[in-house]
């Protein structure tokens, strides 16, 4: 596995050289931020980023994420223009070396939380997600903000756009999805890039919008419509595993040459809908890690790896989940593991 971790771009507090000094660190994940989803990335500014990172004796190989245009979830008749910018995004990223790009297909919202600054016995704090406070919630009204939401929206803007999605099942989501992954697949293929889609987080409709990459049979389901190796998972431990109606032990033994990116993260459940996030090790949440990399590893998992979501320790503030010192140990455990199970298996 190659041991990566998330990077926001010159803004980003987190810095290469941070990034540089955690042990065994192979590479940045990060993109091109600076572009409104649905236009081509300039191959200058894919190639910056490459350049700061080697710089940094870092490689860029993955990119997440290339989000993918809200016309192109709805199907509507922008839809196969939008897709073939995002073709030609893959063809760029491609020449320019990256070999994994993470992307999600959740309508209007990436990942979703109802507190940000959850307070832990420590005197730390993380994110976490209440299902009661969730439903109360008014996106158009709410202040809620999360670094992964699209923030151009303008109220009337939403609007439109959840209105634009009443008439969007499940099945038509899954249609559209089919349709995307029918173009995108062949050109990454072309390329030598891993598609690695992201599952939706959390894994269950919000607001009234769909949401399908979910379970196992759902992960096994999207996996058929279009069966190439190119078209994989981003597996992301929190996500999948923020309910314990999901075994994600069986699905990295039922999918584990499918897995090109691996998040790995620990979530505590404190009900079926209600959870919050903890430091990485099995013993502070609910998750078994060294079960996760257990299956990861005996599935032949060569892929990228990085650690999630961080509390905020030490008194660090900056961005909500990416802070350094928490997903820097993180980073350390996870390598551990990952050296504890490939010596004992030798
Ligand atoms: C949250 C991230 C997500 C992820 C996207 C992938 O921290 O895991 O925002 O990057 O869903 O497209």
């Amino acid at each position: 596995m190659k041991l990566t971790f998330r990077w926001y771009g010159d803004s980003d507090p987190v810095t290469l050289e941070k990034i540089s000094q955690i042990p065994t660190m192979s590479g940045i994940v990060s993109a091109v931020y600076s572009v409104p989803v649905g236009e081509v990335w300039s191959e200058e500014s894919i190639l910056d980023i490459k350049n700061k990172a080697k710089a940094h004796g870092l490689e860029f190989e993955v990119v997440e994420s290339v989000p993918v245009h809200e016309d192109i979830k709805l199907g509507n008749e922008n839809a196969d223009k939008l897709i073939e910018v995002y073709c030609e995004n893959v063809r760029r990223l491609g020449k320019a070396g990256v070999k994994c790009i993470c992307y999600n297909f959740m309508p209007v919202f990436d990942w979703l939380r109802s507190e940000l600054e959850f307070q832990h016995k420590d005197g730390s704090n993380g994110l976490a997600y209440v299902d009661e406070t969730v439903l109360s919630m008014n996106p158009l009204t709410s202040e809620l903000s999360l670094p992964g939401w699209d923030e151009s929206y303008t109220k009337e803007g939403l609007k439109a756009l959840l209105n634009q999605y009443a008439s969007v099942t499940e099945e038509k989501l899954w249609d559209n999805l089919k349709h995307f992954l029918e173009k995108v697949i062949p050109v990454a293929e072309e390329y030598g890039v891993m598609m690695a889609i992201h599952p939706d987080d959390p894994p269950w409709g919000i607001f009234g919008l769909p949401r399908i990459i979910t379970n196992q049979e759902n992960l096994r389901k999207f996996l058929k419509l279009v069966d190439s190796p190119a078209n994989g998972l981003t597996f992301c431990t929190g996500s999948l595993g923020c309910t314990y109606h999901n075994d994600i032990v069986a699905m990295i033994k039922e999918f584990g040459d499918r897995i090109h990116f691996a998040h790995l993260r620990n979530v505590k459940w404190d009900a079926e809908r209600d959870f919050h996030e903890t430091a990485h090790p099995s013993s502070c949440g609910s998750l078994d890690m060294l079960e996760i990399v257990k299956a990861l590893h005996e599935s032949g998992f060569k892929g990228y790896v990085r650690p999630d979501h961080g509390r905020m320790i030490w008194g660090e503030t900056g961005r909500y989940g990416y802070g350094l010192y928490d997903r820097a140990l993180g980073a350390t455990y996870i390598a551990g593991l990952f050296e504890a199970v490939e010596k004992l298996s030798k």
